[in-house]
């Protein structure tokens, strides 16, 4: 891995060598969120030739999302050499300004924030808001205390983006703050905790956020970047022996914004993930578990069905999945598990027929 640029080259280096089918696992957090980026451009860019499938990631439910509300606590930190006295964020209803997160024993949790202002890489102004991020813990003299200052880059004119890390021992309590640095804007932010733990999942979602939400997205989404892109495959992940979705499978339910120079407009709400993909089979290294391994398995059945149909385009290839799947709870297309469980078998019959 060498960052978007290296996996854009790959993308692209494999479709002008004629590679029909690319499955790929990789997903940067620091391309844009809610808008196309660069990889979600080379993927459609390639879609043209080669059908692309991406695993949705295994972020599972652990994302919070809200319109900057400023709380009435005030957060002191340095920036630039400066210090400053800013409003943070409130997450919930009442006083306490931080979003509670769980952090087992033994884990490096890594927080990652975007807001939905342009990135510059569109050509456009970059962030006219400048969000930092900030991880306290619990303190028994004084009840909330920002002890880390780890996301405070200027992002003005910069990508809307931070990220900041913490690595524990014990368990412990932690709190995430959001603090505006400077800008006038409220805009809608998102946070990702990574990696993937059942226990951070459930403490970001037992105490009732604000429900500042625009409307028809999924405030725990994790599906972003090019697993977004409507001409990818995004799979989701199930057991090989159960037709239930896997608890750390990405969600969909991100809103996809598009990019003027100065502002993002037009939210839209995308469909993913598209399909769910077996996951835990037996490989040589032993069992295969996530969302990678489920993308493989799609990759699989697609390579038999254009070996099979040669014509079959990235459009059709979607098409026929998303009909032949086999649904999973709860009914209909929903954002743990798309249309559901693939069902090579019927996808074929379907091909065939022509239907
Ligand atoms: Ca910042
Ligand atoms: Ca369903």
């Amino acid at each position: 891995m060498g960052g978007a640029l290296t996996q854009i080259q790959a993308l692209q280096a494999l479709a002008a060598n004629g590679a029909q089918i690319i499955v790929d696992d990789v997903i940067y957090l620091s391309e844009p969120w809610f808008e196309p980026g660069e990889v979600y451009n080379a993927v459609t860019q390639i879609s043209t030739s080669s059908i692309y499938v991406i695993s949705a990631g295994n972020f599972g439910g652990q994302s919070v999302q809200q319109y900057f509300t400023p709380s009435s606590s005030t957060v002191t930190y340095l920036k630039a050499g400066q210090s400053i006295t800013v409003p943070t964020h409130q997450f919930y209803k009442g006083a306490n300004a931080g979003l509670e997160i769980q952090i087992p024993a033994n884990r490096l949790v890594v927080i990652t924030m975007q807001w939905a202002e342009p990135f510059p890489q569109n050509g456009g102004t970059g962030a006219q808001t400048d969000l930092d991020l900030l991880i306290g813990v619990d303190d028994k003299d004084v009840p909330f205390v920002f002890k880390y200052l780890v996301g405070t880059e200027y992002s003005i004119g910069g990508d809307p983006y931070e990220v900041a890390a913490i690595e524990v021992t014990t368990p412990i309590k932690a709190f995430i703050g959001v603090a505006k640095a400077s800008g006038t804007g409220n805009p809608l932010f998102k946070i990702l905790v990574t990696p993937q733990d059942s226990e951070i999942t459930k403490s970001l979602t037992t105490k009732k956020l604000k429900s500042y939400q625009p409307k028809g997205s999924n405030a725990q989404s994790t599906i972003v970047s090019q697993t977004m892109n409507p001409l990818a495959v995004t799979v989701a992940a199930v057991p090989y022996n159960k037709k239930k979705p896997q608890p750390y499978t990405s969600l969909g339910g991100t809103l996809l914004f598009t990019a003027t120079p100065t502002t993002l407009i037009n939210p839209q709400f995308v469909k993913k993930p598209d399909i769910a993909g077996p996951d835990g089979v037996s490989t040589s290294e032993g069992r295969f578990y996530g969302t990678s391994c489920s993308a493989a398995s799609v990759g699989g059945v697609l390579a038999l069905l254009k070996q099979g149909t040669p014509t079959l385009t990235t459009s059709q290839a979607l098409q026929v999945l998303r009909d032949s799947a086999s649904d999973v709870k709860p009914k209909g297309f929903d954002f743990t598990s798309g249309y559901g469980s693939i069902d090579a078998l019927s996808a074929a019959d379907e091909l065939k027929s022509g239907r």
